[in-house]
């Protein structure tokens, strides 16, 4: 799933992308937006690597998009909230540095993403509705008929300014919408962009909800910070007295708000985590590796980081009976090391 970094023009997108991917965006494809991959760092694997001394380690990574910046004034923005549309997950950069009013700025924002939404419902209805008068079959009207309601239902609540991601929907009503991949449906976070010497970072609290976090990060300084060597870092940042952003903890902030979680495979050959959606089964998860692991699969032999860590080997974790047989629908949790059995 891409993660889109999205926000007004000079709100620091491309410093975030930067300094959480290591990759430099590159100016000549400022316009298209790029992408690239924030490998998520796991504490896990450094016991599990003593245990195994794998000649591979492979962590799983989060693939993030740096968006153009949509402008205050509107023009040109059809284009780029094409380029927005594409993400699964959105994250808000607010600047906050520079006299900027962060508040205003992300209600501003939301607003353009929300009328975005409403302009493709109101095209999308006026074309439903003229079908609708035609003569049809039956099966073919009815169907316009659902997808003439759903679509109402979605408009009027964002009129009234209730989202969808966090209106109750029928499976069948989300069938509906998804094709439109609305804004107002993604998760999201939001992240302010903070000035250098911001000293009051609690002070933009206000900008978070319940179903959407915030994180107030100085990007341009963690950027400049990650590009010194870890002596020179450490020099500067005790001398300023600066307290560094938890990198670690932002990019897996990311991974749970976009609705993915990994998994681990491990062995003396590799140990490593994978990427799958949240609730994914032991079958989704043996689809992540390899299509065969999942036409051909049998059961998945499963334990636990915790468990092998405490007792030290997997024969032990065998010995304690904690060595699970699950079958293809087990659902999938976070600290699991899964071994596929299956048939070629
Ligand atoms: N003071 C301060 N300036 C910043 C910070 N982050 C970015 N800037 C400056 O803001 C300007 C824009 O930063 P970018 O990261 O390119 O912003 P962007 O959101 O990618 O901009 P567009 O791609 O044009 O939409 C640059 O001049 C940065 O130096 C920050 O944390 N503090
Ligand atoms: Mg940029």
């Amino acid at each position: 799933m891409k993660i889109g970094l999205v926000g007004y023009q000079g709100s620091g997108k491309s410093t975030l992308f930067h300094w959480l991917t290591g990759v430099a965006p590159d100016p000549a494809a400022a316009h298209t937006g790029q992408s690239a991959m924030a490998p998520i760092p796991d504490a896990r694997f450094e016991p599990l690597c003593q245990l195994y001394h794998p000649k591979k380690i492979t962590h799983a990574a989060i693939e993030l998009v740096d968006t153009p910046g949509l402008s205050r004034t509107h023009e040109g923005n059809a284009a780029r909230m094409g380029m927005l549309r594409e993400a699964g997950c959105l994250v808000f950069v607010v600047a906050a540095f520079s006299n900027a009013d962060p508040m205003a700025e992300l209600r501003a924002f939301d607003e353009d993403l929300m009328l975005a939404d409403m302009e493709i419902l109101t095209n999308r209805i006026e074309r439903v509705e003229e079908q609708l008068k035609k003569p049809l079959p039956r099966t073919e009207h009815q169907q316009f008929e659902h997808e003439h309601a759903t679509l109402k239902l979605v408009l009027t609540s964002l009129e009234s300014g209730h989202p969808l991601r966090e209106s109750q929907m029928t499976e069948d009503q989300r069938k509906v919408t998804r094709a439109f991949r609305l804004f107002t449906e993604k998760p999201r976070l939001v992240v302010v962009n903070t000035a250098d010497d911001e000293s009051k970072p609690e002070r933009f609290a206000a900008l978070s909800t319940p179903e959407t976090p915030m994180v107030a990060v100085p990007a341009g300084l963690e950027l400049e910070l990650a590009k010194m060597s870890a002596e020179d870092r450490a020099a500067f940042v005790a001398e300023m007295g600066l307290v560094l952003t938890d990198r670690d903890q932002l990019i897996r902030t990311l991974l749970t708000t976009s609705g993915q979680t990994t998994f681990f495979t491990a062995g003396e050959p590799e140990v490593r985590t994978w990427l799958m959606p949240q609730g994914g089964t032991a079958l989704d998860a043996a689809g992540c590796i390899h299509t065969d692991l999942a036409r051909g699969f049998i059961r998945a032999e499963v334990m636990t980081v915790g468990d092998l860590i405490r007792l030290g080997s997997e024969r032990e974790v065998k010995a304690q009976h904690l060595l699970r047989q699950e079958p293809k629908d087990y659902m999938v949790q976070d600290d699991d090391i899964l071994l596929i059995r299956f048939s070629v």
